[in-house]
């Protein structure tokens, strides 16, 4: 049995599930998405997601169609008819089918569908042994053009630095604001550990609000380890004793090296080990069961 997808209210065969070329997600990177994991039938915090992806839409005035109860009961559906006991889900929302001209009014209907598929992540040798990154020569986009807090279809911004990273043998390049301060890598946020602190850039300088991150903060603060949100220059990253990144496809991730200097000891810290273990043993214990 093939996989079975949500589409525009309905599940169907993946085969079954077709998008106009004239869908201004297409044309125009036009909508908004979430990135969510599932671990042993449960959804890692399906509320914020969800909260996330219509706070994403009412961002660039797109009416999803559907309430967030009826989007999480489908991403629950979508699961559960793909057996799927670990999970990488992907719901997206377009502005729809329209015509060639930018005006969303043209665009009736949005199209709503997720995905569930099993995940891929990065290889365990990069969680035992830490990963080097790169710092992008492309800037993080200015929270005065895209406010990078809006999870969009439009993410070539990211994927030019993703290209950088791919181009210098890394799997992540850490970008910057337009002003210098260090915001998030392509996909992922990004914490220094200092003096026993977590350091970790403020929403306000242009990065996703990361769940993830959120989640680790949460954990640091029950472990009375202080979080510090800092504005800060690259130099700063050189001085930290760790470094790691957070998001729902990379969960948490060890950096060693930065532009092939190295970080703190160059291997996996105590602190990233420690909110590693307490992470996973949070994915198992909490979240919407299917
Ligand atoms: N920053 C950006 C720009 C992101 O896209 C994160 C941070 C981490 O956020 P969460 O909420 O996931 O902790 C993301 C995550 C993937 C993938 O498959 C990940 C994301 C987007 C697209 C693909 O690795 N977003």
């Amino acid at each position: 049995m093939g996989l079975k997808v949500f589409f525009n209210g309905k599940l169907m065969n993946r085969e079954m599930a077709t998008v106009s070329i004239f869908d201004h997600g297409l044309l125009y990177g036009d909508g908004a998405f979430e990135g969510i994991r599932s671990y042993s039938r449960r959804v890692f915090r399906l509320k914020e997601h969800m909260d996330r992806l219509f706070a994403s839409a009412s961002a660039i005035r797109l009416d999803i169609g559907m309430t967030k109860k009826e989007l999480s009961d489908a991403v629950l559906l979508t699961l559960k008819a793909n057996k799927l006991d670990d999970s990488y889900i992907r719901v997206v929302a377009t502005r729809g089918p329209g015509d060639l001209g930018l005006d969303p009014r043209k665009c009736r209907k949005a199209t709503v569908f997720i995905i569930t598929d099993k995940i891929k992540l990065y290889p365990e040798e990069l969680y035992e042994n830490g990963m080097p990154i790169i710092i992008s020569k492309t800037r993080r986009n200015h929270p005065l053009c895209i406010d990078p807090r809006i999870k969009s279809l439009n993410y070539l911004n990211n994927i030019l630095a993703k290209i950088e990273a791919t181009s210098a043998g890394t799997e992540e390049a850490l970008m910057l604001s337009v002003e210098g301060y260090v915001v998030e890598c392509t996909g992922d946020n990004i914490f220094l550990v200092k003096g026993g602190r977590l350091i970790t850039p403020p929403g306000e300088l242009g990065a996703l609000e990361g769940i993830t991150q959120d989640a680790v903060i949460e954990i640091a603060k029950k472990r009375k380890i202080k979080v510090e949100r800092k504005a800060m220059r690259p130099g700063e990253l050189f001085k930290a004793d760790e470094c790691f990144l957070t998001g729902t496809a990379a969960e948490i991730i060890p950096v060693v090296k930065i532009d092939k200097k190295r970080i703190g000891s160059g291997k996996p810290g105590p602190v990233t080990r420690m909110l590693r273990q307490d992470f996973h043993a949070l994915t198992k214990r909490t979240g919407a069961k299917y």
